[in-house]
């Protein structure tokens, strides 16, 4: 958890709205841990953090609902992107955008430490896009979505990609009101990352098997790495595909087309 592994200085949290530029400063309201302050040691230092580590965690819930009643008031499908630092989280959605255009409208808010790198990537497509600069955080919450949604003001019945920042541990806790998570691995990280990494495998609805086009050069094992995933998460749906050279990504294209289907209609009775 974050206060433990110390990503929790929200001072250098930044926003920049890639449509005009402008970066501004994401703020907090004052947080009261709900403790007395001072110096605390062992056991007591040990049970505050605990807390503490249970109170941002129930906050940032809270806040994820929240996001979550604007998402489906809006017809809107977000989906939570997560996967280890390089897996291809850009490369697929760069190639979903412009495979998508004129199927679906898309927006994305990229999540990174620092830099706009990604977001530039995405802009090039010509797709809306905000990013979040975490600073020291590694991982994006419901908060800093919030205030991007704010920027971005997704249309109806469109599609927000949420690009979360590449870590496996973190982003597994903290719902953002995603419809769902999808993970991205690549088959260069080994077959057993679901058995060291449970909690993302678990929270997660899809996971993409991505650079398999280098499958033929590698000693990656497809049917034990499905195996992994099925053992921590039996529910979890597998597609395989290569981002950069397009093979597999009609399937998810049809599973997100899928996710803006049907789920959000309500019945309205005159
Ligand atoms: N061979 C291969 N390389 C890929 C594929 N997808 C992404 N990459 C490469 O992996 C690197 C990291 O990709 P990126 O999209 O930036 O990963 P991210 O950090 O998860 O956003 C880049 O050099 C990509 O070109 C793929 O399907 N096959
Ligand atoms: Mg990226």
């Amino acid at each position: 958890m974050c206060d433990t592994c110390g990503c929790s200085d929200d001072n250098d949290i930044r926003m920049t709205n890639m449509q005009d530029g402008e970066t501004v400063a994401v703020h907090r309201p004052e947080e009261d841990d709900g403790h007395e302050h001072g110096h605390s040691h062992g056991h007591h230092r040990e049970t505050k953090t605990i807390r503490l580590e249970q109170q941002v965690l129930t906050k940032n819930d809270l806040l994820a609902e929240r996001n979550r009643g604007w998402f489906i008031g809006r017809s809107i499908l977000a989906l939570n992107l997560v996967s280890s630092p390089g897996a291809g989280k850009t490369t697929l959605l760069e190639r979903t955008i412009r495979d998508l255009a004129g199927r679906a409208a898309i927006s994305v808010i990229e999540g990174d430490q620092e830099s706009t790198n990604d977001a530039e990537r995405i802009r090039s497509t010509g797709c809306p896009v905000v990013q979040i600069n975490t600073g020291a955080a590694c991982h994006l919450d419901a908060h800093m979505i919030s205030h991007a949604l704010g920027e971005l003001q997704p249309s109806v019945h469109s599609i927000v990609m949420i690009e979360n920042v590449g870590n496996l541990v973190c982003p597994s806790m903290f719902d953002l009101g995603e419809k769902s998570k999808v993970l991205i691995v690549s088959v260069t990280e080994g077959e057993d990352k679901p058995l060291k990494y449970p909690y993302m495998f678990q929270a997660s609805e899809l996971v993409i098997l991505n650079k398999t086009d280098l499958l033929p050069y590698l000693d990656f094992d497809v049917d034990k790495f499905a195996a992994c995933t099925h053992q921590v998460n039996p529910d979890a749906q597998i597609l395989q595909v290569s981002a950069t050279k397009g093979n597999g990504m009609e399937a998810w294209y049809e599973w997100v087309i899928q996710g803006t289907t049907g789920k959000f209609s309500r019945s309205v009775s005159m």
